[in-house]
């Protein structure tokens, strides 16, 4: 295999803000009465903000909420994600991903964020991991999420590579149905790695070397 580019989901791939996210939505639910758990948490993951809202609302049993209401609820929601992501520093990201990354950029290989998170820069930025990119593709760009293949489509075209080029990197397994309906290969890690739509599974990080030899 001779493939040019990778393109990395960031949470539960490069970072693991997941525990950051429970945190934050769990709050917000303790405050309405709502009940919320890990297991409701993971159904969350790869899964955009406001989509997030609406499994969460699932337990909710008073009045139906409206878009304002809902909206000052995300809003509540993020506030508390991002001081619990300002304490993040680069020590949040392991040496494997780290050289991992250098090694692909060395072997000539282009490097792109896929995130539904528009938080996705704040992270790279606490990590010092932003120039560790060529291009970003995350919430702020797309208006369709996981599965829907537009975030991937958008990191192809700003890395300028056809979709038969580019290698998809992604934990959730809307992330592996979104790389597939964008025509892309797609490896699947961490609780993707039990996902049969998966091209490719591996168990750790540098894995990836094999595919750019
Ligand atoms: P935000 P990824 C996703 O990131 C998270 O997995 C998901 O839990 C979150 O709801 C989503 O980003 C939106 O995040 O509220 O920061 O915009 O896995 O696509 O990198
Ligand atoms: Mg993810």
């Amino acid at each position: 295999m001779n493939m040019k580019a990778f393109i990395f989901d960031l949470d539960g791939v490069i970072v693991f803000t997941d525990k950051f996210h429970y945190q934050a939505w769990k709050k917000m639910a303790d405050g309405m009465g709502i009940y919320f758990d890990e297991k409701i948490n993971n159904r969350l993951r790869g899964v955009s903000r406001a989509e997030s809202l609406e499994i969460i609302l699932e337990r909710y049993e008073g009045e139906p909420l409206s878009a304002e209401r809902k909206a000052e609820l995300m809003e509540e929601k993020n506030n508390t994600y991002r001081k619990l992501l300002s304490t993040m520093t680069p020590a949040d990201v392991t040496d494997e991903v780290r050289n991992t990354l250098k090694e692909l950029h060395e072997r000539g290989c282009k490097l792109a964020i896929g995130s539904s998170s528009k938080n996705a820069k704040f992270i790279l930025e606490k990590v010092e991991l932003l120039d560790a990119f060529d291009a970003i593709s995350d919430g702020n760009n797309i208006t369709h999420s996981k599965p829907d293949p537009e975030v991937f489509s958008k990191a192809g075209e700003f890395l300028g590579e056809k979709p038969d080029n580019c290698i998809v990197v992604e934990d959730a397994y809307a992330g592996i149905d979104a790389a597939k309906a964008a025509g892309m290969t797609a490896v699947g890690i961490g609780d993707a790695s039990g996902y049969d739509k998966a091209d490719v599974k591996i168990q750790t990080f540098s894995e990836l070397l094999k595919l750019a030899e």
